[in-house]
């Protein structure tokens, strides 16, 4: 790229002083986050760009009471442990659903359920009470979300949740063996061999960081490997690994259900940054899905220590000849960041970060290499175009555009994915960016209505911007992070709304609210313990066993006294008979520790030891009535 390039000339980026503050900040590297302590300009791109109609286009995300979102959006919420449900356009906040973390609300982590789904050590506590999630992602058929799964994932203990959409509610939580960091995550979008199964029956799941297999205290790092690991996504068991040279970040999967690729940014396999930055290019890694099958089927493949999930040989030195490899590496450029699927299926994007470009990879082209047809798996790469400083994430609008985060530049810029293949194909004229919105401040990830399904529509994007330095009101030392939505149904992006989160969200998909059908009322069935009747509501002893059956039907308990003695364990198993929507029951203990809540038809349990006398008043925490604070019972423990 020696020639002059239109789309990075300064005019097409706004306020240059602004742009070399940050340029200042990128020759600083990783530790470009000096960039934060910039004041913001003004600039033409953030001032308000001329709507099409008269009206003002930031409207739309101002709902007037009562008025419901069009779009629902699952989002991740970082180191809270949860995945959040938004409205989109409003970006309203609607539930946050527990996952890794034990939630106050809810008693997600109190409750025996709830715990057997978090798993716990043999004393029945949990085994985790932190998370990390980052990646929200939802089942498919037929190229568009079907509403029956969204899968987050948990950074720090390598564990994947699936939340059913029906009740929203997390219902299986899995382990990856044998992997530290697991970050990407994606399931796929139909079988790559079975055209009857046009649906998300896997998730492919990347390990970020490498580690001895099976991990055993070595410095020697050249014995350190990652696993890219595939879950089944009705069983969540894990059905195979494959064991691969470099790391996995982020993963993409083709529409056809073919391949599943994870942009690589440690190929150097360093453990220390300096190390992970030494080369100039790393790579995106693709996974030959029915290959990678059949090799399990026909036993080609290992265990690691004392998993049973079969493992399979990814290594780049045994995966040279393309007739029988599982893998294939293509070189993109410096620790690239996020790997995105075009909604017309030809393509995955790779995001620079290091390197202010994105790489284009042409799917059939990749498959081209695995049938011999092409004889260079790079020649898969029918783009690598510059768009910005610090590019992270990838969104389209459905019409050939697609969105990128500029991470040190704070901006998102628009580009026509054709036009930036002729210009890498030679017409130096091509104007692939379209536009470049600035936003606040430092965005990672970014999506669009609809992005990488089928039914990608084009109307609005949001960006997750890292930081919100100066665009609330201080609060202190801990900033609120910014998340902006945009308008881009035009030529021009329109900056509509800023709204302030609790860090640290990360990634999030927003789709038609059509694809959901939420169920708002239990099916008492789901519960095996439910107290069906109130007559059988009451204690049974065995032993020292105690279970106590408790009814809420709005405003009372039954029953509304119990006795037990000290020293016994005691289960007690609550179910709401409450048939109508919005009508929760909570029910705490004073000095026990206890509280959790049982939606319309729900039943839940808690078990504790009686360990103090006295006289206990249990209590709905969850207004419900008029005479909700009436709603109480005595816990009487006798010697
Ligand atoms: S990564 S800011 Cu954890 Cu989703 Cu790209
Ligand atoms: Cu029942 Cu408040
Ligand atoms: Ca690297």
């Amino acid at each position: 790229m020696n020639e002059r390039n239109p789309n990075t000339e300064e005019a097409s980026a706004p306020a240059p002083g602004r742009r070399r503050f940050l340029n200042a900040a990128a020759l600083a590297g990783v530790a470009g986050l000096a960039a934060c302590q910039e004041k913001p300009a003004t600039s033409a791109a953030t001032a308000p760009a001329a709507p099409s109609a008269a009206k003002d286009p930031s409207a739309a995300v101002h709902l007037k009471p009562g008025e419901l979102d069009t779009y629902y959006g699952l989002w991740s919420g970082g180191h809270t442990g949860d995945m959040r449900v938004l409205g989109i356009p409003s970006g309203r906040e609607l539930l946050r659903i527990p996952c890794f973390v034990p939630d106050a609300l809810t008693g997600w982590g109190h409750t025996n359920e709830s715990k057997a789904i978090m798993g716990t050590k043999p004393d029945g506590s949990l085994r985790y009470t932190i998370g990390d999630t980052h990646h929200v992602h939802a089942s498919y058929k037929d190229g568009n979300y079907d509403g029956r799964y969204a899968w987050i994932n948990d950074k720090i203990n390598s564990r994947i949740a699936r939340v059913r959409l029906d009740y929203f509610v997390c219902d299986k939580i899995t382990k990856l063996p044998n992997v530290q960091g697991f970050h990407g995550i994606f399931p796929d979008k139909r079988d790559p061999v079975d055209p009857a199964i046009n649906y998300t029956t896997r998730v492919f799941c990347g390990g970020e960081f490498s580690i001895p297999l099976p991990n055993a205290p070595t410095e020697d790092s050249t014995k350190y490997r990652s696993l890219f690991s595939c879950v089944d996504a009705e069983t969540m068991e894990v059905r195979w690994q494959v064991l691969i040279d470099g790391n996995c970040d982020l993963v993409a999967t083709s529409f056809d259900g073919k391949l599943a690729a994870a942009n690589q940014y440690n190929t150097e396999m360093g453990v220390r940054y300096e190390d992970m930055m030494s080369a100039e290019r790393d790579s995106c890694i693709f996974y030959h899905i029915a290959r990678i099958e059949q090799a399990v089927k026909d036993g080609k493949f290992t265990t690691i220590g004392n998993s049973k999930v079969p493992v399979v040989d990814g290594l780049r030195a045994s995966n040279t000849d393309p007739a029988t490899a599982l893998v294939g590496y293509v070189s993109v450029p410096k620790n690239p960041h996020g790997v995105n699927a075009s909604p017309d299926g030809k393509y995955f994007i790779c995001a620079g970060k290091l390197s202010p470009t994105a790489t284009v990879i042409e799917l059939t082209k990749v498959l081209d290499w695995f049938d011999g047809k092409l004889d260079d798996i790079d020649k898969s790469i029918v783009a690598e175009v510059e768009l910005g400083l610090g590019p992270l994430h990838t969104a389209f609008d459905g019409r050939g555009n697609a969105f990128t985060t500029l991470f040190l530049d704070s901006q998102v810029v628009k580009w026509n994915v054709d036009k930036a293949i002729a210009f890498h194909n030679g017409d130096r004229s091509a104007a692939y960016v379209v536009d470049r919105l600035d936003v606040h401040y430092q965005p990672g990830h970014i999506n669009a209505s609809q992005s990488e399904t089928v039914a990608a529509d084009g109307k609005y994007l949001s960006v997750g911007c890292k930081f919100s330095k100066d665009r609330f009101l201080p609060v202190g030392p801990l900033h609120a992070e910014n998340e902006q939505i945009v308008d881009i149904s035009g030529e021009k992006m329109v900056l509509l709304a800023d709204h302030p989160v609790r860090p640290e969200p990360h990634d999030f998909i927003f789709f038609k609210r059509e694809l959901l059908k939420p169920k708002q009322v239990y099916s008492m069935d789901e519960f095996p313990l439910a107290v069906k009747d109130a007559k059988e509501a009451g204690v049974t002893r065995e032993g020292r066993k105690v279970t106590v059956k408790i009814v809420s039907l709005a405003p009372a308990f039954e029953p509304r006294e119990f006795k037990v003695k000290r020293g016994d364990e005691v289960t007690l198993i609550l179910t709401n008979h409450d048939k109508i929507q919005d009508l929760t029951h909570g029910l705490a203990i004073p000095d026990y520790n206890i509280n959790f809540i049982v939606n319309p038809q729900e039943t839940a349990s808690v078990t504790f030891v009686a360990d103090q006398l006295g006289v206990f008043w249990y209590y709905c925490t969850h207004f419900c009535h008029a005479l909700h604070l009436e709603m109480r019972g005595r816990m009487i423990v006798e010697a």
